[in-house]
């Protein structure tokens, strides 16, 4: 590389992080470095993730980098995290798409002193200090299982179309919706559980195929939010509106038409913006230590106050949004 260029380059890198012996505190008046990254950056669900991060930043005067594979691919997370931990930043807070998977990087950018949240999506406990978790997985997989068992009056088959098996928060979800079902509606049966790699296309796909597979299907309930409309557009073309419900994760805006339309019955989801926000707050007091573990509130800034449970802390409850409300939703 010429010297103009090696130059050049060193300029897009913040100042913080030529100096990494330097920015372990902001006592000087460093800006922290926080070390952002989503499942995946074309994931309109984590676009929502981004703007509340970058909310907080602005409010925190925070560096923020901000990173991702486009899609699902939990290698280009590994190499991300290894970027950043050679880079030396602060804190790195991820959604994970493999939980034990990007767990030896994670522990790696520990050990160089970084500090390392989850959101979303965790890891293993051991590779991070805190999970900010959307709401409880109990409180998601049992709306999600006693809204399918309303949609069906409690009887009958249905399938779920999932994002991958290996995310942390999709599978503590299917574990709840699983011990409700077998507690409560001993009269619906779980036909086939299919991945859909968070995309939309793919889970139009395999909605189609359950759809023919599974002539009595009553039901699919998609888990990420790109499965919902994609079921969607499967069950319409399929001409079957009503017929096979559809209820979900997604977001009220990629679901609004579909509900109007009477193709989708029902979206659970959280506020999406507010997770990243929280996720960036909590980067930031581990960072400054003002967040320790075994601290049982934590103040979120414009959240306010929120529990911690363990070493997770809560965004809130969910939402349910049907054709009703939809409109009152703005993401
Ligand atoms: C997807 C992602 C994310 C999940 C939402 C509901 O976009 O897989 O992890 O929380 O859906």
């Amino acid at each position: 590389m010429k010297r103009s260029q090696f130059l050049t380059s060193l300029l897009a890198v913040p100042a913080a992080l030529l100096f990494p012996s330097c920015n372990k505190t902001d006592s000087a008046g460093r800006k922290l470095t926080i070390a952002f990254m989503p499942k995946g950056k074309g994931n309109s669900y984590f676009i929502a993730c981004e703007k509340g991060a970058r909310e907080a930043v602005s409010e925190l005067g925070v560096e923020l980098l901000f990173d991702g594979p486009t899609n699902t691919d939990p290698a280009k997370q590994n190499e991300i995290v290894e970027n950043w931990t050679t880079l030396g930043v602060d804190v790195i807070a991820v959604a994970c798409e493999n939980t034990e998977g990007i767990s030896g990087a994670l522990k790696k950018a520990q050990q160089k002193g970084i500090k390392v949240v989850t959101y979303d999506s965790d890891t293993t406990q051991d590779a991070r200090s805190f999970f900010v978790n959307q709401a409880t997985p109990q409180g998601i997989g049992e709306a999600l299982m006693d809204e399918a068992a309303r949609l069906c009056a409690e009887e009958g088959e249905f399938a779920i179309i999932t994002a991958t098996l290996t995310a942390a928060n999709m599978n503590e979800w299917r574990k709840f919706i699983g011990s409700r079902l077998a507690s409560k509606y001993p009269k619906m049966k779980l036909v086939d559980t299919k991945p859909c790699d968070d995309q939309k296309d793919k889970a139009q796909s395999e909605a189609t195929n359950l759809i023919s597979a599974n002539p009595n299907l009553k039901c699919i309930m998609a888990i990420c939010s790109p499965a919902v409309p994609g079921a969607a557009e499967a069950i319409k073309q399929a001409g079957k509106a009503g017929a096979v419900k559809l209820l979900g994760l997604g977001l009220p805006s990629e679901n609004r038409a579909y509900l109007k339309e009477g193709v989708t019955q029902s979206v659970i989801l959280w506020r999406v913006a507010d997770l990243g926000y929280l996720a960036i707050q909590v980067a930031n007091a581990v960072a400054n230590k003002s967040l320790n573990p075994g601290d049982k509130t934590f103040k979120a800034g414009r959240l306010g106050e929120l529990e911690i449970e363990g070493s997770s802390i809560i965004l809130g409850k969910p939402f349910l949004f049907t054709k009703d409300n939809v409109d009152q939703f703005d993401f």
